[in-house]
């Protein structure tokens, strides 16, 4: 009998329901459940920083390279080298990675787990990453799987002959997997976001980057399966866009990557077994365990097309190219019944040498996303460019591989290692060095008076100084108040931000002021958290419940040349409930908003209902709408919004006049407070409920105040990774 793992029956009992099972319009709080630094294998106090200084990188790096040269029987390497299986799996890691929410990329290792490890598209990578774990285990904690998933494809390049650009290290471990949206459809390679006939691949649809389910970015035999290089060319544009890369880094990064290795489909798909996440317990944590001939080797069957793209699939050079413009292509089938395209010139088949079978020799093979670089006429442009201007070429893909595998990691002030560029490159948000004394506690005492009086209320601080640090994304560390680009463009004209144009000035004259009147110098970025703080702090005093807010100097200002408005474009807001802003036409309830936006500010359900509330109170929201603003005291740190939420004596109903929100008052129809979803949300979960019912205890008013100014002073510093 075939030793080939068969997929289990599903089995359902004993798995307890959730919430969300029975009742799945409840939000789902539970991505607000960070994780435990009890629960980190390494232990609560692990620092991958510290750990990795002790790292011989250049060590490392050589065993890498002994790794792929070293074929294994379970798994034999093609032409005796993992190089190319490793560059894929590098970026298959990094690949996942979207800009319009930051979510996917390498940063976290995500590659390990569920449902990654199980993609179609991902499929045999267990193979490589299984490769790896020798080099794991004699690292250990110095280096994160997630750091080691990309930088053995980055090896991987150079030991082939490409010079790269450069790596930073940096990016710890999660232990499970994020939980993401990948798409709308239950079933591998589901591809409903084909649904919309005028955009055939609806850029509303959470602005995902890929076409299908399950597939990093675009089906390699074309639109939906069909042959078409043009139709395949716009899929690969629209998804390569959406993680910022331009027809130059796409064409090179295809081309750059297609330089080195194979496909495989040596024969019939229906013969290899489930994905690991599919396998009984007995399978080894592998997938894709194949019955036709060896299942390994010459017989491995991944993706269904089967060849190398050039006759030096483990080296660096400009063949991809020379075949794609020497020679005619014909659309044919792979062994495994898959479309591709080949040469119909005599000539070119018995250009590349087989993977493993001494002797034999193959013709060249494209995939339709291949064809899509020569038959597009805007990609062809480019393609010719490189291909005349090989040097050009490797310097566009270096750069681009760079970008590709560093786009989730946020400034450059997480990178670490001795292989960092020096280079300062502007899809990174650059943030220039501190170059001056940082003001110390006298200094700060006296900015904090000048703020507060310096013209703009309690409620116009606050707003400014949260529209500010909001920007910030932990999916992808983007954002943040660092660089002070509330006042710049885009950021300063974004719609959530409605008011801060009037409060910039009176900050800028405060700094120029004070600079000019103590010949000492402060950014306008620590100012305007600054200026938030002091505004916390005044109103909590006000409350009667003073509180030290914390405020930690070192914020530079970055410039409007260091600030690419087209990258920044991803950064705004759709929704931003904490300050009752919500863009029309949004797909998503604004409570799930919400908690969306608190996830990405890196907050716990506590820290999110705790700044609803004080925000709420203080006047916080965008454009001064009065919604959850349940005081007449705005501007004072009060217990009000807790209270009035969980009042019996208000009646809640649909507004006629505005989509989206309550108009709450008494039973003659009287109203006395207007809420959206993302304020009543507080009384009606049971969850964020009893949260809430802490904070509007009579003992609760000085630990409300103590726990708004830590939540508040987390979302201040979410971007100063240096102080982490
Ligand atoms: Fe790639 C492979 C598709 C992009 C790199 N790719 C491959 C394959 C396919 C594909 C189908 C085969 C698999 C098997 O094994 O079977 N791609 C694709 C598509 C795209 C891409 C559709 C879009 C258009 N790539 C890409 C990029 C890169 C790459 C961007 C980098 C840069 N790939 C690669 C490599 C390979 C592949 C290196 C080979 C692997 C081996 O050899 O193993």
């Amino acid at each position: 009998e075939n030793p080939a793992i068969k997929s289990p029956e599903p089995v359902h009992g004993g798995r307890p329901r959730t919430e969300q099972d029975w009742w799945p319009n409840q939000v789902d709080l539970r991505v607000l459940d960070r994780s435990v630094p009890e629960a980190d294998p390494y232990g609560p106090d692990f620092d991958y920083a510290a750990e990795f200084a002790k790292l011989d990188v250049e060590a490392l790096k050589r065993d890498l390279v002994e790794v792929m040269h070293t074929s294994q029987d379970w798994w034999p390497s093609d032409w005796g080298h993992y190089g190319p299986l490793f560059i894929r799996m590098s970026w298959h890691a990094a690949g996942t990675y979207r800009s319009a929410d930051g979510r996917g990329g390498g940063g976290e290792g995500g590659q390990r787990f569920a449902p990654l490890n199980s993609w179609p598209d991902n499929a045999n990578l267990d193979k490589a990453r299984r490769l790896l774990l020798p080099i794991k285990q004699k690292y250990g904690r110095k280096i994160s799987w997630a750091d080691l998933l990309v930088l053995a494809g980055n090896v991987a390049h150079d030991d082939m002959g490409l010079k790269t650009f450069g790596f930073a290290f940096g990016r710890k471990d999660q232990w499970k997997p994020s939980e993401v949206f990948w798409g709308p459809e239950d079933t591998w390679l589901g591809d409903e976001r084909y649904a919309s006939e005028s955009d055939p691949l609806d850029l509303d649809e959470g602005h995902l980057a890929a076409v299908t389910m399950g597939l990093i970015y675009v089906n390699p035999e074309g639109p939906q399966g069909k042959p078409d290089p043009m139709g395949s060319a716009h899929d690969i544009r629209v998804t390569f866009s959406r993680m910022g890369m331009n027809d130059e880094e796409t064409v090179a990064l295809v081309a750059g990557g297609h330089t080195f290795g194979k496909t495989h489909g040596a024969g019939n798909p229906e013969l290899v077994g489930p994905e690991p996440n599919g396998c009984p317990v007995h399978g080894n944590g592998l997938g894709w365990i194949s019955q036709y001939g060896t299942g390994k080797g010459a017989d491995t069957i991944t993706s269904g097309l089967e060849g190398a793209w050039t006759p030096t699939p483990t080296q660096w050079d400009n063949t991809y190219f020379e075949m794609l413009f020497s020679y005619d292509w014909e659309l044919g089938e792979s062994p495994a019944g898959a479309k591709q395209w080949g040469p119909s010139n005599p000539e070119a088949q018995e250009l590349v040498p087989d993977a493993h079978i001494e002797g034999k020799k193959n013709p060249p093979m494209m995939s339709t996303a291949d064809m899509a670089l020569v038959v597009d006429p805007g990609f062809r442009e480019i393609s010719k460019k490189f291909y005349e201007n090989p040097e050009y070429f490797a310097d566009v893909y270096a750069r681009a591989w760079f970008k590709l595998l560093h786009r989730d990691m946020g400034p450059t002030s997480r990178y670490l290692g001795p292989d960092v560029p020096s280079e300062e490159l502007v899809w990174q948000d650059p943030v220039p060095a501190v170059d001056h004394e940082l003001v110390g506690e006298a200094e700060i005492a006296d900015l904090k008076a000048r703020l507060l009086a310096a013209g703009p209320t309690v409620s116009q601080l606050v707003h400014t100084a949260w529209s500010a640090a909001a920007s910030y994304r932990d999916t992808d560390k983007r954002g943040g108040a660092n660089g002070g680009r509330i006042r710049l463009e885009p950021q300063r004209g974004w719609a959530a931000n409605a008011g801060v144009d009037e409060v910039i000035p009176a900050i800028e004259k405060v700094k120029a002021d004070f600079e000019a009147e103590t010949g000492k110098r402060v950014s306008f970025a620590d100012l305007v958290v600054l200026a938030g703080t002091a505004a916390v702090e005044k109103a909590a005093a006000d409350a009667g419940v003073p509180v030290t807010v914390g405020f930690t100097p070192g914020r530079t200002d970055a410039t409007q040349e260091q600030t690419d408005p087209e990258n920044f474009r991803w950064l705004e807001p759709k929704a931003d409930g904490f300050r009752s802003y919500l863009l029309p036409g949004s797909k998503l309830q604004p409570e799930q908003l919400l908690v969306d936006k608190a996830f990405t500010l890196g907050l716990t359900a506590k820290e999110m209902t705790v700044l609803v509330g004080g925000l709420r109170v203080l006047g916080a929201n965008t454009g001064g709408v009065q919604h959850g603003v349940f005081t007449d005291r705005v501007g004072v740190l009060s217990q009000d919004f807790f209270r009035t939420v969980l009042d019996l004596g208000i009646q809640w109903r649909t507004s006629r006049d505005a989509e989206d929100v309550y108009e709450g008052g008494g039973a003659d129809g009287s109203v006395a407070h207007t809420a959206t979803a993302a304020d009543l949300v507080f009384n009606s979960n049971a969850i964020l409920r009893g949260i809430v019912e802490v904070y509007s205890s009579d003992d609760a008013a000085e630990q409300f105040a103590q726990d708004f100014a830590k939540a508040w002073t987390k979302v201040m510093d979410n971007d100063r990774f240096e102080l982490k």
